[in-house]
């Protein structure tokens, strides 16, 4: 341990090969413990980097995912509707931001990231490039799509990188009401009038299959599953994930009378699983490479908010300077 964070001042170029291998070694040992690795700890380039493109991923999700919701705040059909919803959408906000900071301390700044997001360069979740276009929307992303992310984030609070599993036990206890305003919006509309009840079925057939692609390509496909699972930055592949999720949510379906729109489901008393029917897998490269149906839209309202919003960041810098000189001149 001594050793890990005395080496951690040395640039990889200044040490030799054995002390290297020695720390990775150690690092490694750690890894097999079940211990967290914190900021100053010595860790392998290759895992720094692919947590901050993991971790700045995750945020540009939180925070792209606000906008099919927050387009919905005004229009919520009651007050109680509303306030669940704003209060939603905040958390979103916030959840970004945990996750912005916890992937600072990885050695990148926050202006980077957002440039990574504006140019295209970072992706963020799939699911955020489809349209919430009813009022029955807002219940499917909330019960499915955050239902998604509490199964893929209760996983990650057990993540081997220290700040990134906390930030994840928080999380998911805000999410966890997410899923149920979801849930509690959609068993409203299925026990409505047969109109509402329509609008619930055709939200849940819109977003069923978008949901099962928020887990990610299968793992025979995915590139960097086998080493994040190495390294316990994953602790279950997007496959099991998906699994989980598929069994967790098609009894949520029938307890409320909807069917969800996949006529190959079937429950499997083998496996204790359902077999599902094959998703569209040119659908989601599609959509990951900038061409889904909102996918512009998204960008350019993130753009936008980043531009209009230089005058609070000036504002902001130029409060602190001021307000640092101040202290300085009153120390003298
Ligand atoms: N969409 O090797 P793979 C929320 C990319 S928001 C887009 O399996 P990995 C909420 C992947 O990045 C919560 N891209 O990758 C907010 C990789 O490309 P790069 C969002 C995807 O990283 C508001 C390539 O495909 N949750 O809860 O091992 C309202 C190959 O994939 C997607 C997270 O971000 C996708 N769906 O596994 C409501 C969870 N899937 O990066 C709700 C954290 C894959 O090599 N992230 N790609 O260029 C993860 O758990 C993992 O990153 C993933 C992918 C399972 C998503």
């Amino acid at each position: 341990m001594l050793l890990i964070t005395s080496a951690y001042s040395l640039k990889p170029k200044q040490m030799s090969e054995a002390q290297i291998k020695s720390l990775e070694e150690e690092f490694e040992a750690r890894i097999a413990r079940d211990e967290k690795i914190e900021p100053k700890d010595w860790m392998p380039e290759k895992y720094r980097k692919t947590h901050i493109r993991q971790m700045s991923q995750h945020a540009h999700s939180e925070v792209v995912g606000m906008l099919p919701e927050g387009n919905w705040i005004t229009r919520a059909p009651s007050l109680r509707r509303k306030v669940a919803l704003l209060a939603k959408v905040q958390d979103e906000g916030g959840h970004g931001l945990y996750l912005y900071s916890a992937t600072e301390t990885l050695g990148i700044t926050r202006d980077e990231m957002y440039e990574q997001l504006h140019t295209g360069k970072a992706k963020y979740s799939s699911i955020f490039n489809y349209p919430a276009v009813t009022w029955a929307d807002i219940g499917a992303i909330g019960w499915l799509v955050d239902g998604a992310a509490i199964i893929n984030q209760v996983a990650l609070c057990g993540t081997s990188f220290g700040p990134y599993a906390r930030a994840m036990v928080r999380i998911c206890k805000e999410e966890s009401f997410h899923q149920r305003q979801g849930y509690e919006i959609t068993l409203k509309l299925a026990q409505g009038t047969p109109q509402q009840k329509a609008m619930a079925q055709d939200a849940l057939n819109r977003f069923w299959w978008p949901s099962l692609m928020m887990f990610g390509p299968a793992d025979d496909d995915s590139p960097n599953t086998a080493q994040s699972m190495k390294w316990k930055l994953k602790r279950k592949t997007n496959d099991e994930l998906r699994q989980q999720f598929i069994d967790q949510t098609v009894p949520q379906a029938e307890l409320i009378g909807l069917t969800i729109p996949d006529p190959d489901l079937k429950w499997n008393e083998k496996k204790g699983g359902y077999d599902s029917g094959e998703i569209d897998w040119d659908e989601f490269w599609q959509v990951v490479k900038g061409h889904g149906p909102c996918n512009k839209e998204r960008m350019k309202a993130r753009v936008n908010a980043w531009e209009n919003g230089e005058w609070v960041r000036d504002a902001a810098l130029a409060h602190a300077d001021r307000q640092q000189e101040r202290k300085e001149k009153q120390a003298v």
